[in-house]
């Protein structure tokens, strides 16, 4: 289909092409890690598979996306832009789909969705980057927990700038995704020090930031992130450090909003303990939540593609985001 070639050159591919299983055990095994890449990844295997897929009947071809989205919205529990990304591509091909769309025009339908997702996700992280660095002010030394691409804009962005900051990266067990991010902005020429997680009190005195990235936003504007970010962002209250969120607006999350709690994914415990120690002391219980949620009042406000919002304030642009089922 000519259009679908025509759609599909204007992006650029981020990620190797992929099955959809093959999608699905990447983002399981944290091979692609990370809310916005997580839906990036997702919508481009949707997508790449929509193309594909065979069916005699509309019904048919289309029951089969719905399965491919169904399994790739699986993939990970807590990083709301996965189903939302998701969601948002097959709005796509079903709004063709209800409406008696043939096989081509859903397959357009959807191809076309994905593909202005992927360019909007990539889109508003460049927005943040560039929202984000005019709260920050030259010489400003930044903490920054996990590997977030959002907040990463924010702090290269204001590198860019010519405000010289300074940034402590925590290392953010057990999977070190801290390390990525240490190793990135020092590439870049930002001045860098990678710090071991428990040090974050003692280098918040020396601190006059946090920007951190997020997972999911709940309608009171709670954030889930990483596990450790609340406990950052408690450190910077009593510190009196400004704690700020780098979120696309595809994080808020829905379901919240009619009291359903975000999931927090519980990962395999040889992830913080080797098999070896583990057999070795039968008796210890491990748990290993990797995300955990930061309450409002310790969020001074979230940096989205839309503009600076306070965590009172996710409420009322939820509305205009969830136009599609
Ligand atoms: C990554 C993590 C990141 C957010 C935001 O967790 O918690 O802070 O996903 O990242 P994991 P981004 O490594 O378990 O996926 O701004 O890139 O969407």
């Amino acid at each position: 289909m000519e259009t679908v070639k025509v759609a599909d050159k204007t992006v650029k591919r981020e990620f190797p092409a992929m099955t959809v299983d093959e999608a699905y055990d990447t983002l399981k095994e944290m091979r692609v890690h990370g809310a916005g890449r997580i839906a990036r990844l997702a919508a481009q295997a949707l997508r790449d598979y929509a193309k594909e897929a065979k069916g005699s009947t509309p019904k048919e071809y289309w029951k089969l996306v719905l399965k491919a989205g169904e399994k790739l919205r699986s993939a990970r529990p807590t990083a709301v832009s996965l189903p939302n990304g998701v969601n948002y591509v097959l709005y796509g091909g079903r709004t063709s789909f209800e409406s008696g769309g043939s096989i081509e025009d859903i397959r357009y339908a959807t191809v076309n969705a994905a593909n202005d997702f992927i360019t909007s996700s990539i889109d508003a992280v460049k927005l943040i980057g560039e929202i984000g660095a005019r709260r920050v002010k030259n010489g400003d030394t930044i903490i920054t927990h996990c590997n977030s691409q959002a907040a990463i804009s924010v702090m290269k962005k204001a590198h860019d700038m010519g405000k010289g900051i300074k940034v402590y990266c925590d290392e953010t067990r057990p999977k070190f995704q801290g390390h990525k991010t240490a190793a990135a902005l020092a590439a870049y020429g930002i001045d860098t020090t990678l710090i071991v997680d428990s040090a974050c009190r003692l280098f918040m005195d020396k601190t006059d930031k946090v920007i951190v990235g997020c997972d999911a936003i709940s309608v009171n504007g709670a954030l889930v992130n990483k596990v450790g970010t609340s406990q950052v962002a408690v450190l910077a209250h009593e510190a009196r450090v400004n704690f700020m969120v780098a979120a696309e607006s595809y994080k808020i999350d829905f379901k919240t909003q009619m009291g359903e709690l975000v999931d927090i994914e519980e990962r395999d415990p040889t992830e913080i303990a080797p098999k070896e120690w583990m057999a070795n002391n039968p008796k210890v219980k491990f748990n290993n939540p990797v995300f955990d949620v930061t309450p409002p009042e310790y969020i001074d406000f979230y940096i989205t593609e839309k503009g600076i919002v306070p965590p009172g304030g996710i409420l009322t642009i939820m509305k205009d985001l969830y136009q599609y089922r």
